[in-house]
C-alpha cells in the first residue's frame, strides 16, 4: 500500500490492527445503508478470519441516544464504520479502545483513538473514499489475504454513488488492486440494464423509461422495435443489437425531457464481481434493501458471502423494485405539480418518497426546477428534495433552502446542496411549498 495510501493513514491503520489483535471480543457499530452494511460485512469477515468474537449493531444515524448505547456497551474494543465523524471528540474522550473508519465531514482529528477518514489526508470523502473503502484498507492491513473483500467494498462505493462520474482517490487504488488480483472487472456502462431484458427493462427506474418501465407490453414492443427476441439478456446481445436498443432508449429518454448529463450518469462504468455473478450495484442494492427493511443482519450475512442470504436479499430487493416502478408509473401519469421555481408531488401512500423524488428529478421533471416529494402519512410530514448540477450553478442550494424554510414552519431540514430532506407539521405543507418556491426564487435572483 506504500506510495498509494497516505503515510498518516497507513500508520493509523497499522496501529488500529495492533489494537484489534489484542482483544478477543469486538463490538462493531455501522450505518444501515449499503455503504454501512458493506463496511460491517468487511469488518465481520476480517474478525472471523482473525479468530475474534464480535457483535454488530447497525444505526440509522449516530445521535446522542446511540452514543449512550456505545458508551455503555460493555466491550473493551469498539470498531465504528461509516459513522463517527460528527462525534469524534466524545469518542476520543471514552476509555475503551476505539477504531473509527468513516468518510463524513470532519470536525476535528482524534488525539487518542484510531481515526481514519479520507478528509484527514486531503482526500474528499464525499467522492473519493467511502466507509467501505476505509474498512477494506483496515482489513488488508490486518491480513493481505482479505483483498478478496474488495468486492464487498465496491458495493459500498456504489451505494454511496462514488462511481457515478468515474472513480477517484482511494477508490482508484482499490479498483487497480481488485482488477490485478482478479476479483473485479470493469465494464463500460450502458443505458440498457444488465440481466434478463424482459424483467430488467420492466423494473428499470435508473433510468425510468416512460411506456417501458412497469409496462410489460411496452417492454415487448421496445425489444421488437430493436429486433431483439424476448429471451435475451444484456450479455447475449451483439454489438449491433446493443447499439440499436440503446439508441431507441436514448430517443425515449430525450422525448420525456431527460438531460444528456443524466443519461451519461446512467451509462456509468460497471464493476463486475467475479464469481458472484453480479456487479457492484446489484450487491449494493441487496445490502441496502436489507438494511432499510430492518433485516440488516441478513444484509451483513449476504455481504459476508452467505448464499442463502444473498438469494433472500435479492428477493426483498426485487419486491421493493416492483413497488418503486409501480409508484413511478402512477406519479408519471399524474405528473408533477408545477410552481414558479419548484415542482412537487405527493407520495403519502408510498414509503419511497426520497427515491421517487430522485427518479422524477432525473427522468421526467423540468430540469430547471428542484423537485420536492411530500409524504403526509405521518405528522410531521416528511419532505425530500432533489436538484440538478445545472441548478446549483444558477444559485440553488437545497441544504440551505430546506433548513431555513422548514425552520420557519417549526420543522427541521438539511442535507446536501443537491439533495436535502426535512419535516414540517402536516397542516402547514401547502404554505411550506409556497414559501419554498419563493425562497428558491430568491436564491436564483441573488446570483
Ligand atoms: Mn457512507
Amino acid at each position: 500500500m506504500e506510495g498509494q495510501v497516505p503515510i498518516k493513514l497507513l500508520n493509523t491503520l497499522s496501529k488500529a490492527a495492533d489494537i484489534v489483535r489484542g482483544h478477543d471480543f469486538i463490538q462493531v457499530y455501522s450505518h444501515y445503508d449499503a455503504d454501512g452494511v458493506s463496511s460491517a460485512s468487511i469488518i465481520a469477515k476480517t474478525l472471523l478470519r482473525a479468530g475474534k468474537e464480535f457483535r454488530i449493531t447497525l444505526f440509522t444515524t449516530l445521535n446522542d441516544r446511540n452514543m449512550d448505547i456505545i458508551r455503555n456497551c460493555g466491550a473493551e474494543c469498539i470498531i465504528i464504520t461509516d459513522l463517527g465523524a460528527s462525534y469524534i471528540d466524545q469518542l476520543d474522550a471514552m476509555e475503551q479502545d476505539i477504531v473509527v473508519l468513516d468518510h463524513h465531514t470532519i470536525i476535528s482529528d482524534a488525539k487518542r483513538i484510531c481515526y481514519a477518514n479520507p478528509h484527514l489526508y486531503g482526500i474528499d470523502g464525499m467522492v473519493a473514499g467511502c466507509g467501505a473503502t476505509m474498512s477494506l484498507l483496515f482489513s488488508v492491513t490486518m491480513d493481505e489475504k482479505n483483498w478478496d473483500l474488495v468486492q464487498v467494498a465496491f458495493a459500498g462505493t456504489a451505494g454511496d454513488r462514488q462511481h457515478i462520474n468515474g472513480l477517484l482517490g482511494l477508490n482508484v487504488y482499490l479498483k487497480e488492486e481488485g482488477v490485478k488480483r482478479g476479483y473485479i472487472e470493469e465494464f463500460p456502462g450502458s443505458l440498457i440494464p444488465s440481466g434478463n431484458l424482459m424483467t430488467e427493462l420492466f423494473l428499470t427506474t435508473d433510468p425510468y423509461i416512460r411506456g417501458v418501465s412497469g409496462n410489460t407490453e411496452g417492454v415487448a414492443q421496445l425489444l421488437k422495435d430493436a429486433g431483439i427476441t424476448n429471451d435475451k439478456t444484456y450479455m447475449d446481445l451483439t454489438e449491433e443489437e446493443r447499439r440499436r436498443l440503446s439508441s431507441l432508449i436514448a430517443v425515449r429518454l430525450t422525448e420525456q425531457g431527460m438531460q444528456l448529463s443524466s443519461m451519461q450518469e446512467v451509462a456509468r462504468n460497471k464493476y463486475y464481481l467475479k464469481g458472484m455473478n453480479m456487479d457492484a450495484e446489484n450487491l449494493s442494492a441487496i445490502l441496502n434493501g436489507c438494511g432499510r427493511s430492518g433485516i440488516g443482519g441478513m444484509g451483513v450475512a449476504a455481504g459476508m458471502g452467505d448464499e442463502r442470504c444473498l438469494v433472500l436479499g435479492a428477493e426483498v430487493n426485487r419486491e421493493s423494485a416492483v413497488q418503486v416502478v409501480e409508484n413511478m408509473v402512477a406519479l408519471d401519469s399524474k405528473g408533477l405539480n408545477q410552481m414558479e421555481h419548484i415542482q412537487w408531488f405527493d407520495s403519502s401512500d408510498s414509503g419511497f418518497t426520497g427515491m421517487l423524488c430522485g427518479i422524477a428529478m432525473q427522468c421526467i421533471g423540468d430540469a430547471d426546477k428542484p423537485t420536492i416529494g411530500v409524504n403526509r402519512a405521518n405528522d410531521p410530514a416528511n419532505l425530500s428534495s432533489r436538484g440538478m448540477w445545472g441548478q446549483l450553478d444558477k444559485g440553488v442550494d437545497l441544504s440551505v433552502a430546506m433548513r431555513e424554510v422548514c425552520d420557519q414552519f417549526g420543522g427541521a431540514g438539511g442535507g446536501h446542496k443537491i439533495a436535502a430532506g426535512g419535516s414540517v407539521p402536516a397542516a402547514s405543507v401547502d404554505d411550506f411549498l409556497k414559501r419554498l418556491d419563493e425562497f428558491i426564487g430568491e436564491q436564483l435572483a441573488s446570483r
